[in-house]
């Protein structure tokens, strides 16, 4: 087999060759657009040859293989990670150099594929990287969506959207997949036969969808493997149904066309909040039952009818309850395609699913009309009616008579699917992704059901790949650990110990911080370019970046900033080193109140930049479209990390990590993952504040929270709030804030008041604030803990996440 070498003239070979091939120009000539193409399809090549012998060895081991299902992969762009993981990076300086090309500006080129929202879809692809560099054999599956995560314009201080088109100059990294296209069926009815004395059930007049899939090479560090994204794209079948055509049934014919243009469509914007949503179910459905279908016909290939093997060959981890029809769908496939019994059937489903909770709000646990899950899939519906029965029998015999709590644990009551409960119930592990999360799981959430197996639920702390999060977004704070500490923590992120010592070497810190100051600016050439504002890196960079949500409390922060403003304007002699303000988080489009708290952020923006003393000690920014290549910039640039949300509702947090791998200062509550960074870095390197989970969980139960009388005793908050109505922070329209100051205040539309308690845990914030501010002052004090955050910071790489999920779930190799 011919092999081509990756070597500088091998690479330079190839760019110019595509250039000249696909478009006809030279280097000199070529688009930027251009030259990424023939630069990116060099570097596919090359991956090509490694996954053709990725996938030889692993038919040949006869292993078991991790399918990883999630709605959601935000994978940001790809480019640069695979040079990395190649180890190719200086190979292909080296030829851009030589050609004259500028890597920075072909990088950019990349549309980034904003196939999620935020931490559960980026966690997705933290896995993906780690499992290939931890040689793990897997696959990704999710939803090939025409249209991303919206695009974010400020216009006027307001959220606009606008579509998403990644695929518009087409995907240099995916591959069609022609072999692999099944069925997938929706509606119909369920005709039951008994055939050679056994129950069999054909579903009729159905909609049929095909499922086309499309796989992206995912390349581990520094080793042969090489796995695979495959996202699931629907088309109608031959672009129309001949046969039902045929038949004079036009309006079906063109219902499933429909149906399978709008399918794969857009990936749904909110997080964190649930609808029950007919098309949502539908995408669900489309891509779980295509992916077990193909996992079960790849099986079949391998080891023959033998399914009792299955668990021992394959195991399914579903990303939260959005892949949970895995459950029903396997059980469905092993018996009415494979024509096993029910009893094994359930038995080798339960042995093959494992599932990771990530929220506990309420308001995001999913919940199907069952009226609707039996129209749109019949069987899928009988199906869980069947484990239902099943289950609510053995919660009887561990709960006599106690209906309540079995109504509570079901899988279908009160007319809902619901989904958690079905993962719970039929999943051989359940876990947490951070300590504290995993605790409220078992005494909370999941109380009943882990009463009645304990065994079955663990609590694993999320990490992020420190290879994108780290050498890939901030070379220069590699380059100068490489020269300190030697390259070992490009493998082992625990390496990063080493640099312990190097907190007491005022070299060290020096070049240290000439790395931030160096980051600072190149995150200030993306927000001249995009926005046209200069960033002034003698400013404090704070950082608050995430989906924008009331219990992340971006808020707090945001009343902070008032009340410092106020200070300012009030005391002529006021000083404190001048601190810069950064916000980056997208907004669901129907989520009234965070579009408000949006508003309000730039509206304060603009009072401080009108006011001349004030805007010497203070910068708001908010940063347009905050996305992976966004945060790529960011993180390395921060000199604070403000992690706010209310104890309790943030089931880890993982931009938290990016900041601290970074030598960002944690300003934060104790939740998630905020807890273990405390724990490792220790309390003179965190500035924690805030009300503790159980407290907050008591205040709840009690009810007798009233934020009324802290607004009243607190003339600072009174003050702040006080301008939200009186056309200070908008002039033309100064009611313009009137529905937050209710919410906050009163409590609107049925809720209690401050539902997350801003105002409770404002004093202890603000008391953060200044204790921060102070240690900032002395800058060696300041750089050895932001140095001790970067040493510590070894154990959120998520190489020991996926290692934890190996040892205690999957169990592969
Ligand atoms: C579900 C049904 C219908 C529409 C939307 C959804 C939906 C989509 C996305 C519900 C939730 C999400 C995303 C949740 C998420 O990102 N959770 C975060 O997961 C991270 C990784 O574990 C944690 O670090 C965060 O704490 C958690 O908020």
């Amino acid at each position: 087999m011919p092999t081509t070498n990756f070597d500088v003239s091998g690479i330079k070979q190839s760019i110019v060759g595509k250039l000249q091939r696909y478009y006809g120009v030279t280097v000199k000539t070529a688009t930027p657009q251009q030259r990424y193409k023939a630069a990116a399809s060099t570097v596919r090549d090359q991956i090509m040859q490694k996954w053709m012998v990725s996938r030889e060895q692993r038919a040949h081991a006869q292993g078991k293989r991790l399918y990883y299902l999630s709605v959601e992969f935000l994978m940001g762009r790809s480019l640069n990670s695979n040079l990395i993981n190649l180890c190719s990076q200086d190979a292909y300086q080296e030829a851009f150099r030589e050609l004259d090309i500028d890597p920075n500006a072909l990088m950019i080129e990349e549309p980034e594929p904003a196939l999620g929202n935020g931490g559960l879809g980026r966690l997705a692809a933290c896995f993906l990287d780690s499992l290939s560099s931890l040689d793990i054999p897997s696959m990704g599956c999710t939803i090939r969506y025409e249209y991303g995560l919206f695009r974010q314009k400020i216009v006027d201080g307001q959220q606009v959207e606008l579509p998403d088109m990644w695929l518009a100059n087409g995907n240099v990294w995916e591959i069609l997949v022609a072999e692999d296209i099944c069925q997938v069926h929706f509606g119909g009815e369920i005709r039951e036969a008994v055939v050679d004395g056994r129950r069999v059930f054909t579903l009729e007049n159905a909609y049929t969808i095909d499922a086309v899939p499309y796989d992206m090479p995912i390349v581990g560090y520094d080793t042969d493997c090489v796995n695979t994204l495959r996202t699931w794209s629907a088309h109608s079948r031959e672009g129309f149904d001949l046969k039902t055509f045929g038949r004079g049934e036009y309006d079906k014919a063109m219902d499933e066309m429909k149906m399978a243009e709008v399918i794969n469509k857009v990936l749904y914007p909110e997080d964190s909040h649930w609808e029950g949503k007919m098309l949502r179910m539908k995408q669900q459905y489309f891509f779980v039952s295509a992916t077990l279908q193909y996992a079960l016909k790849d099986f079949k290939r391998q080891y023959g009818g033998d399914f009792d093997l299955l668990p021992e060959k394959v195991v399914f981890h579903i990303n939260d309850t959005h892949p949970g029809l895995a459950i029903p769908e396997l059980i469905r496939l092993l018996i009415d395609q494979e024509g096993l019994d029910w009893e094994p059937a359930q038995r080798i489903t339960h042995r093959c699913v494992a599932y990771t909770n990530h929220t506990v709000l309420q308001e995001a646990l999913e919940r199907w009309p069952q009226d609707m899950m039996r129209q749109t899939l019949p069987r899928i519906y009988m199906i869980l009616e069947e484990l239902n029965r099943r289950s609510c029998e053995k919660l009887f015999t561990f709960y006599p008579d106690q209906w309540d709590r079995i109504g509570q644990m079901a899988i279908l009551a009160y007319g809902q699917v619901h989904m958690a409960n079905l993962c719970v119930a039929l999943a051989f592990s359940v876990n947490g992704v951070s300590q504290l999360h995993g605790k409220i799981l078992t005494e909370g959430l999941f109380h009943d059901y882990y009463m009645t197996d304990p065994a079955k639920f663990s609590a694993i702390t999320n990490g992020i790949t420190h290879r994108r999060w780290l050498l890939s977004a901030n070379p220069g704070l590699t380059k100068l650990l490489r020269e300190t500490i030697g390259d070992g923590f490009y493998r082992d992120a625990q390496a990063l110990e080493k640099l312990l010592p190097f907190a007491e070497d005022a070299a060290f810190r020096q070049q240290f911080d000439a790395v931030k100051r160096i980051n600072k600016q190149r995150l200030s050439q993306l927000t001249q370019r995009r926005q046209g504002i200069t960033l002034d890196p003698d400013f404090i960079f704070d950082v608050q970046a995430k989906r924008l949500h009331e219990y992340k409390r971006q808020l707090l922060n945001a009343l902070h900033i008032q009340v410092l403003y106020n200070r300012i304007v009030e005391d002529s002699g006021y000083d404190a080193p001048p601190r810069l303000f950064l916000f980056g988080a997208k907004a669901a489009p129907g989520y009234y109140r965070a579009k408000l708290i949006i508003r309000y952020i730039n509206a304060l923006a603009k009072l401080i930049d009108s006011h001349p003393r004030a805007s010497k000690f203070l910068k708001v920014v908010y940063l347009e479209n905050y996305d992976v290549s966004t945060a790529e910039l960011l993180m390395p640039a921060a000199d604070i990390s403000q992690q706010l949300s209310t104890a309790g509702k943030e089931a880890s947090g993982t931009g938290n990590m990016k900041f601290m791998m970074n030598g960002a200062l944690t300003l934060g509550t104790m939740d998630g993952a905020n807890v273990e960074i405390y724990e490792q870095v220790g309390a003179e390197n965190i500035y924690i504040f805030g009300m503790r989970a159980e407290t907050v969980e008591g205040m709840y139960r009690e009810g007798t929270y009233n934020p009324m009388a802290i607004f009243e005793t607190n003339g600072e908050i009174r003050r702040a709030l006080s301008q939200w109505l009186d056309g200070t922070l908008f002039p033309d329209e100064p009611m313009a804030l009137q529905d937050l100051y209710h919410m906050l205040l009163m409590g609107d539309m049925g809720g209690m008041a401050d539902a997350y308690f801003v105002l409770k845990d404002f004093g202890s914030y603000s008391m953060a604030n200044r204790r921060m501010m102070e240690d900032y002052q002395n800058r060696e004090i300041w750089q050895k803990k932001a140095i001790v955050n970067v040493a510590k910071s070894g154990f959120f790489s998520s190489d020991r996440t996926i290692r934890e999920y190996n040892e205690m779930i999957w169990k592969i190799r």
